[in-house]
C-alpha cells in the first residue's frame, strides 16, 4: 500500500497511490489518519483503503506528511564515512569510528519547516559552494518507534560548511529547503525487505547529466531497528515523525548542486523524488 497528499477539491489530503490511480481519502491528512490507526491498533495498509474514495482523480503527490519531527543518521554507509574521512580533513579514522561503532550518528534535521516534496525547490545556502544531495531512504514513525512505512529522503547538505570543521554539522544539515521527501509512503506489507533496494540518484544540468550514482541498501551497514532503538532512548519521537537513515552515494565536488539543477532520486519500490535546486536568498 502506497499512501501520500494531494491537493484535491482546494484542500490537502491524504490519498492511497495504486499504479498511476490515486484516490483521496476525503477529510484525512496522513497525521490524522496515523493517530486513527493507532487508536484502533489498525494498520495504515489496513485502513487506508476503506476509507479512500472509489474513484481516481487527477493529482499529483506532495510531500506525504508533515513531519512533526526530523532526524537523520550517518555515516551508515562505508561511501559516507571514508569519503568524509578522506576529504573533510578531520582527524583520521573519525567517521570510520562511528561507522564502525556500536553507537550510531544521529542528528536532528528539522520540521516539517523545512522540508518540500516532490517537484519542490531544495535549498542553496547563499554562504555553500559545494552542497550535495545525500539520496538515502526514510522511515515514518509511529509512536514508540513502529514502523509505519518508507520513503525516500534527501538530505541536501552543505559539505564544504561540514568540511571546514565537524562542529559545524548543524549549519551543513538544517536551513530552510534542506529535506526532500516523498514521493509516497509505502507500508511495510508492500516493502518486506528494506536491506534490499536499488537506488539512483542524477543531477541534470538543463539537458547534460552531471552525476549518476547508485548504491544498495544492502551496503547499510546497520539494522535500521537499531536506528530507531538509539534515537528513542533519550528523545519520545512523536508519532509521524521520519527517521532518515543515511547517504550511501557520494556526489564530487565537480558536481557540486547548481542553481537550475534538478536533482532525482530513484527506488523502483518506492518511486522517484525529483527536486529542482535554487540558492536560497541570504
Ligand atoms: O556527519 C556527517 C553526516 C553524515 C550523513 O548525513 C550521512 O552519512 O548520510
Ligand atoms: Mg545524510
Amino acid at each position: 500500500m502506497k499512501i501520500t497528499r494531494i491537493r484535491w477539491d482546494g484542500k490537502v489530503t491524504a490519498a492511497v497511490v495504486d499504479g498511476d490511480e490515486i484516490r483521496p481519502i476525503p477529510n484525512y491528512t496522513v497525521t490524522a489518519l496515523i493517530e486513527r490507526c493507532e487508536v484502533e491498533k489498525a494498520s495504515l495498509a489496513d485502513l487506508a483503503p476503506d476509507l479512500a474514495s472509489k474513484h481516481p482523480v487527477e493529482a499529483e503527490p506532495i510531500l506525504p506528511l508533515t513531519p512533526r519531527e526530523v532526524w537523520a543518521t550517518g555515516c551508515t554507509y562505508e561511501a559516507s564515512s571514508s569519503f568524509r574521512d578522506a576529504e573533510h580533513g578531520t582527524r583520521e579514522g573519525f567517521y570510520a569510528h562511528v561507522y564502525r561503532s556500536a553507537r550510531p550518528e544521529i542528528f536532528f534535521k528539522g520540521n516539517a519547516r523545512v522540508c518540500v516534496g516532490p517537484g519542490e525547490p531544495v535549498g542553496i545556502r547563499p554562504d555553500s559552494k559545494f552542497t550535495a544531495p545525500e539520496p538515502e531512504l526514510a522511515v515514518v514513525l509511529g509512536t514508540g518507534g513502529t514502523i509505519l512505512g518508507y520513503t525516500l529522503a534527501n538530505d541536501v547538505s552543505a559539505w564544504d560548511i561540514e568540511r571546514e570543521n565537524p562542529l559545524y554539522l548543524p549549519q551543513s544539515k538544517i536551513y530552510d529547503r534542506c529535506c526532500a521527501l516523498g514521493p509516497v509512503i509505502v507500508t511495510p506489507e508492500e516493502l518486506t525487505d528494506p536491506y534490499n533496494l536499488e537506488m539512483t540518484c542524477t543531477i541534470r544540468r538543463g539537458r547534460r547529466l552531471v552525476f549518476e550514482g547508485r548504491t544498495s541498501t544492502a551496503r547499510m551497514n546497520r539494522k535500521i531497528e537499531e536506528l530507531i532503538e538509539y534515537l528513542l532512548r533519550a528523545n519520545s519521537v512523536p508519532r509521524g515523525s521520519v527517521l532518515l537513515t543515511g547517504t550511501g552515494i557520494i556526489v564530487p565536488e565537480d558536481a557540486a548542486l547548481e542553481p537550475g539543477d534538478v536533482c532525482t532520486i530513484t527506488v523502483p519500490e518506492i518511486g522517484t523524488l525529483s527536486n529542482p535546486v535554487e540558492r536560497l536568498a541570504g
